[in-house]
């Protein structure tokens, strides 16, 4: 990276170092019809350490963000054959928000276009007679834009400590889960609570007690990814739910898994390592929505505790 003159201010060189380390992880798509333009681009956005993918019109374009839906950005020409940017515009916004992936559309049109693609939900609009750093500066206040939502999001959704949903999350997602599945009552729902607890933190301290929950949620994750709905209830109470195309049956099956590689967990702690276990109740939904369905399955979870812990009750 070349400083320039008068540039020696210690924040502004973090704040380069931070965008570089940040732009490696980020991928960006240039469509463009003109093959000149669009590698001038992928070679500046290169050069920026952004991870740059290519397409040449707004049909390939889409087949690209299929491919990659972790792109966040897209810097789209109006003008190119097959598919334009404004019905490329348009069929990115049927999938994914503004504030998941940013467009921005530049156009070497004399006729204002700006107001038309915003309305179309493009994040923004640059004319290509624009400077390149002009051009960079807008791509880089979009990405912080995304930065920040994102940030705010996870916020608002997951539980800090474990990366789980929250309890908040867990309705909004879990609710939505049950109505689609209908009258079915296909969704198994599942309340997990570790064993014990409290004799962890008070041998372990509250730390040690933190270092358990996380790696619960670690393996919570890794056992139960998406379409499962997991999340951290409480304290040391987790929920996972089961969509209506996971069989009761197979639901019970990955629970027993899971049940037992708690119980095998070495949860490192100063020269040793300690173990806990965990009881679980498991209910299918019920007519009456998530609450009953929870409640239900928290009925279970104090038969397995009464029954002797460290087993699934359902
Ligand atoms: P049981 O087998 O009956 O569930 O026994 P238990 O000891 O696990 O019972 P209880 O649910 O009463 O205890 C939960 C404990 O979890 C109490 C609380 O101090 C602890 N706890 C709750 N949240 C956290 C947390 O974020 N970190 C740590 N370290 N402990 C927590
Ligand atoms: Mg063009
Ligand atoms: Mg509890
Ligand atoms: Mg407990």
């Amino acid at each position: 990276y070349v400083l320039k003159r008068g540039t020696r201010d210690i924040q502004y060189l973090i704040g380069v170092v931070e965008r570089l380390l940040r732009n490696e992880k980020t991928k960006v798509l240039v469509v463009d019809d003109s093959n000149t333009y669009r590698k001038g681009l992928v070679d500046m956005l290169t050069r920026q350490r952004l991870q740059v993918l290519e397409a040449c019109n707004g049909v390939q374009a889409l087949e690209v963000l299929e491919e990659n839906p972790d792109i966040q950005l897209i810097l789209s020409d109006y003008n190119m054959p097959l598919m334009d940017g404004f019905q490329l515009t348009e069929a990115v916004r049927a999938r994914y928000a503004q504030d998941r992936v940013a467009i921005i559309v530049t156009t070497g049109l004399e006729e204002d276009l700006a107001a038309q693609f915003l309305r179309y939900g493009a994040n923004d609009f640059i004319p290509k007679a624009a400077s390149f750093e002009e051009l960079l500066c807008r791509i880089h206040m979009n990405l912080n834009m995304l930065d920040l939502i994102r940030i705010n999001r996870d916020l608002s959704e997951k539980d800090p400590l474990t990366g789980l949903y929250n309890r908040r999350m867990l309705f909004k997602e879990g609710g939505r889960l049950i109505e689609k599945a209908g009258e079915s009552g296909r969704v198994t729902a599942a309340m997990l609570d570790i064993d014990h607890f409290k004799k962890v933190n008070d041998t372990y301290g509250h730390a040690g007690g933190d270092l358990a929950l996380r790696c619960m949620g670690d393996l919570i994750t890794r056992q139960f990814p998406p379409p499962c709905i997991t999340a951290r209830y409480g304290g040391e109470e987790f929920c996972i739910l089961f969509p209506d195309t996971v069989p009761h049956s197979i639901a019970l099956e990955q629970l027993e898994v899971f049940r037992s590689s708690v119980e095998a967990l070495q949860i490192p702690y100063e020269e040793t390592a300690f173990s806990f276990t965990v009881s679980i109740g498991v209910a299918r939904a019920t007519p009456y929505g998530l609450d009953d369905t929870l409640n239900a399955a928290d009925q279970r979870l104090y038969e397995a505790k009464r029954s002797g812990r460290n087993r699934i009750q359902f």
